[in-house]
């Protein structure tokens, strides 16, 4: 039996395998919306024609939103029967807590509406999943015009009074808020709304006159809804091979509008793409496109969509940075052009409304910040997640996982998850366990815990037809349906399978409740450390058009797969997140979570991945511009496979990966079912020690990189963060895509991504560096290129004058086993004022007590290359959960003679004053402090 699962699986993976090549997916020209709205943009820009403008008459403002309505009218001139007049609904506000405003332009429901299984309403609620507070609603600033008493006044006539006439005669209405220097322009006659921050034009919107809203209408009266520049291309049918018969029972839907960046030359943002992290120019080229598919082995250098999609487009020049959030889930494809000091994009989404939030900010990271206030804050994990998770398709049976852990301990190499993919299924059905291999999986996960140690199973939501779990959510009538409002039956891995709904509430719920049958019921009581990945949410469907759902699928609501494609991922996370924070509640316990499938929002639940990648060298160098892409768009928990999900990586490719997979935020090895075993302890000298040292790496670091996923935590900081978002000023970063530094802890990585590769180039600013591990020092007098040694066991990554790191040095099995260990702080001070600072946060890195305020935040500044201090931010309200709080020592780099070292060191704690011994390491130039002991958590003072 089990003999022929396994050559059911390679069956069903070599079909699946080979049947992905791009001709699945469209190209922008198989795509009638894309094609059409290119089409548009080159008519519109050859005819210079408007079709669209505000109606003055309809402006009102609600002073109990602070909200402005109107009406877009768009006319469709006819001479013969006379103009077709459409008014589409807009709305448009300022946000009170963020430099931004946002608008919105919907239609009306469609009037003679008769199928019964379809709403008439545009999808308008992707907020209540992208927004953190789950609502479209968010907190107004009240909006200003010119004089006091208008703004007593909420009529239409108060505000025509505040139309003006421009120098070219155009009627504008300019609003802004008393918070802000954020201004925006209405241009009435056109539709172009301007952006400014202060007197600066920073972003005009469509000033290309690429605003398509393609309104409803019938095929028998299309003709005459046309505009003069428009094409019908596929409006009612689609004639691409592999979504032909879809119904496209609404025709075109389709919503486009230009964005120019005035005063900025690049572009970044909009993930998922396997491709450069500063946008490509795609005059004549594919757009990007955000569609969320199962792309096995992707292609590099594309514009392909990939597995998730993040909407966000920002742009930075050295003081001002902006972001345009385009909140809509359909299909998109995103235009860029760069001219002359401009960026140009156009966004084309096949339906839904048009939800744009503009950011304005001085850095870039301002843009992050909002953008996760908006959509909310990136969760802060498990402290174990952010160790190493071990991972392959697959672990055959208990015995095979538990070796696997007597292994990596008897190796002392540190982990703290491993992995169980697809097979530990009966027969592929999630929500169960196969009986001859993982018959007490209760008593593994045991073994498991005694060090901390966390087991991730995989269920998707795709569900075998008919068995116990399949047969309830049809019950309920939870699952998708056809277009035809029947059960949506499709092909995935138990071959014929229903997909939860849980865009609805009843799907959420049956969905919950398989959960706490699986966990609750079918488990001893005592398990806390399972946790769950959640792949293929896509949905990923084997016979489905481009591998995933048909667009004509129905989901709760009455709203079409082509309306919500993008953020269904989102909802199958999500609700898996809120079950199992629910089940381990008991434990106080935060959720561990990898989601495949992810949109804006993501971040507040999940982990992802770049998924199935190759183990090949130009996938290591691409996974880096991948993962900042996703950290700088606010979903900073990713990685990539280590050493690449397919094939069998060479020993130095398997080296070169773990030293700059330690750095991804998400660090797991991971390798396709039909690749040679390649658990570091498998590997041989020295890439094994190669690769201990890598992960040892990680683990003495986890300290300093947990305070980065808190600050992330509360800003959306990025953890892995381009060379430009910490140096806006120099333009030399913002095409680097292949080094980064790491939170803000100074720390700056080139990482290895080539072979027979032993020595590199680094870009660096201004300033002194410190190499991390043998802390030699090196100037920079002005932005330079420096030449750095790599050897196969050498990572070349430096600490930046000016910063300090927290370690802990001690090697442990997992991270639970540190937490009694002792601090060790780095110094690396600046050259010119001899100076340094950090932060450390600490909780107990399980619970969700750090909530209530059971966490210790402290700094530290170390001044005239003498004094170092700590400053407590905030106290925990029980640290004896929090572990270890001695700090036993303190390493002082030093450039060789920048710092006048005696032989003793004073500290003070209180009034209590004693002297310790410095002892001065010739290796390192570093000055150390061995037996500090003291407490993290109380105020001290070291002289140096
Ligand atoms: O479940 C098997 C794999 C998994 O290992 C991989 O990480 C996912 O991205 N899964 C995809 C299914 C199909 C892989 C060909």
């Amino acid at each position: 039996m089990r003999a022929l699962n396994v050559i059911l699986g390679l069956v069903l993976l070599c079909t699946h395998a080979a049947a992905f090549t791009d001709y699945l997916l469209k190209k922008c020209h198989q795509a009638g919306f894309c094609q059409r709205n290119r089409d548009y943009a080159k008519n519109i820009q050859l005819s210079h024609n408007s079709y669209y403008h505000i109606d003055e008459l309809s402006v009102v403002v609600d002073n109990t939103t602070n909200t402005l309505h109107a009406d877009i009218v768009k006319t469709v001139p006819r001479e013969d029967i006379g103009d077709v007049v459409v008014r589409l609904p807009f709305t448009l506000a300022f946000q009170q807590d963020m430099l931004s405003v946002r608008f919105t332009i919907d239609e009306k429901p469609i009037e003679k509406f008769n199928n019964e299984l379809l709403t008439p309403y545009r999808y308008n609620e992707t907020a209540n999943w992208s927004f953190a507070n789950h609502s479209g609603v968010l907190d107004n600033a009240p909006l200003q015009w010119s004089t006091q008493e208008q703004q007593q006044e909420s009529n239409a006539l108060a505000w025509l009074s505040n139309i003006v006439f421009n120098a070219d005669e155009e009627k504008v209405m300019e609003l802004t808020t008393a918070s802000s220097d954020l201004r925006v322009r209405l241009f009435l006659e056109t539709c172009q709304i301007n952006v400014y921050d202060g007197k600066e034009l920073v972003l005009a919107i469509n000033d290309r006159s690429l605003l398509n809203f393609e309104h409803h209408r019938t095929l028998e009266d299309n003709f005459q809804n046309m505009l003069p520049e428009e094409s019908s291309y596929n409006m009612f049918a689609d004639d691409f091979e592999y979504s032909s018969s879809d119904h496209i029972p609404f025709g075109p839907q389709s919503v486009a509008l230009d964005f120019t960046f005035a005063g900025f030359n690049n572009l970044f943002g909009i993930p998922e793409h396997a491709d450069s992290l500063r946008l490509r120019e795609t005059l004549d080229e594919e757009p990007y496109r955000l569609f969320n598919v199962d792309v096995f082995q992707y292609n590099l250098n594309s514009r392909m969509p990939m597995y998730g999609a993040i909407p966000l487009l920002m742009s930075a020049s050295k003081d001002r940075s902006v972001g345009v959030f385009w909140n809509n889930p359909a299909d998109t494809w995103v235009d860029i052009h760069y001219e002359g000091s401009a960026s140009q994009s156009h966004f084309m989404s096949e339906t839904g409304v048009i939800d744009v939030v503009v950011f304005l900010g001085d850095k870039p990271a301002d843009i992050t910040d909002q953008f996760t206030h908006l959509t909310g804050r990136p969760t802060l994990p498990l402290m174990s997640a952010i160790g190493y998770h071990q991972c392959r398709w697959n672990y055959n049976d208990e015995l095979d996982v538990l070796t696997v852990q007597e292994n990596m301990d008897r190796e002392d190499i540190p982990f703290d998850f491993i992995w169980l993919d697809l097979e530990y299924t009966d027969d592929r059905k999630y929500f169960t366990w196969r009986p001859d291999s993982f018959a007490t999986p209760g008593k593994m996960l045991q073994k498991l815990a005694k060090y901390g140690r966390q087991l991730t199973v995989l269920i998707d939501p795709h569900l075998k037809f008919t068995y116990e779990a399949s047969n309830k959510v049809k019950e309920h009538s939870a699952e998708i349906k056809n277009f035809m409002g029947k059960t949506y039956i499709g092909r995935c891995w138990p071959e014929d399978s229903i997909w939860i709904d849980t865009m609805g509430k009843i799907g959420r719920t049956v969905w919950d409740s398989l959960f706490k049958e699986f966990i609750t019921e079918k488990l001893p009581s005592f398990v806390d450390n399972l946790q769950i990945w959640n792949d293929m949410n896509e949905p990923s469907i084997f016979n489905g058009p481009e591998t995933t759902a048909p667009k004509d699928l129905i989901h709760d609501g009455g709203f079409e797969e082509r309306a919500i494609h993008n953020v269904y991922g989102l909802t199958v996370h999500e609700a898996t997140y809120d079950s199992m924070k629910q089940i381990y509640s008991k434990f106080d316990k935060r959720p561990f979570i990898l989601s495949r499938a992810y949109f804006a929002g993501s971040q507040r639940t999940v982990a992802v991945w770049t998924g199935d990648n190759i183990a090949n060298w130009d996938y290591l160098k691409m996974s880096i511009p991948m993962v900042l892409s996703s950290n700088i768009v606010g979903l900073p928990f990713n990685g990539a496979d280590v050493a690449g999900f397919d094939g069998n990586p060479s020993p130095e490719l398997i080296a070169r990966w773990y030293q700059t997979g330690i750095w991804y935020p998400f660090f797991r090895g991971h390798a396709h079912i039909d690749s040679i075993r390649r658990e570091p302890y498998l590997l041989e000298e020295p890439i094994k020690s190669n690769v201990r040292d890598s992960i040892r790496l990680r683990y003495a670091l986890l300290p300093t990189l947990y305070s980065a996923f808190h600050q992330s935590s509360v800003d959306g900081s990025p953890i892995m963060k381009p060379m430009f978002f910490e140096y806006p000023e120099y333009s030399e970063f913002y095409d680097i895509d292949d080094q980064f530094y790491v939170g803000d802890y100074g720390i700056v990585v080139k990482p290895i991504t080539s072979t027979e590769t032993f020595s590199t180039e680094i870009v660096l600013a201004p300033g002194i560096y410190y190499d991390l591990q043998s802390l030699k020092s090196t100037t920079v007098d002005k932005l330079d290129t420096v030449t750095v040694d790599a050897p196969l066991d050498k990572i070349p990554a430096f600490i930046e004058g000016g910063h300090l790191l927290i370690k802990k040095e001690v090697y442990r099995r997992s991270s639970k086993l540190m937490i009694n260990d002792p601090y060790t702080i780095v110094v690396a001070p600046t050259l010119s004022t001899g100076s340094a600072s950090g932060k450390l946060y600490v909780d107990d890195g399980v619970t969700f007590e750090y909530e209530s305020g059971n966490y210790l935040d402290v700094s530290f500044t170390f001044t005239n290359n003498s004094v170092l201090e700590n400053t407590i931010i905030h106290e925990p309200s029980d640290s004896k959960t929090l572990g270890n709080m001695y700090i036993h020592k303190i390493v002082l780099a030093t450039d060789g003679n920048n710092v006048d070292v005696g032989k003793n060191a004073k500290i003070t704690v209180g009034s209590d004053v004693r002297e310790v011994t410095v002892e001065f390491d010739e290796e390192t130039s570093s000055a150390v402090i061995r037996d500090a002991q003291i407490r993290i958590d109380e105020p001290w003072r070291v002289e140096f």
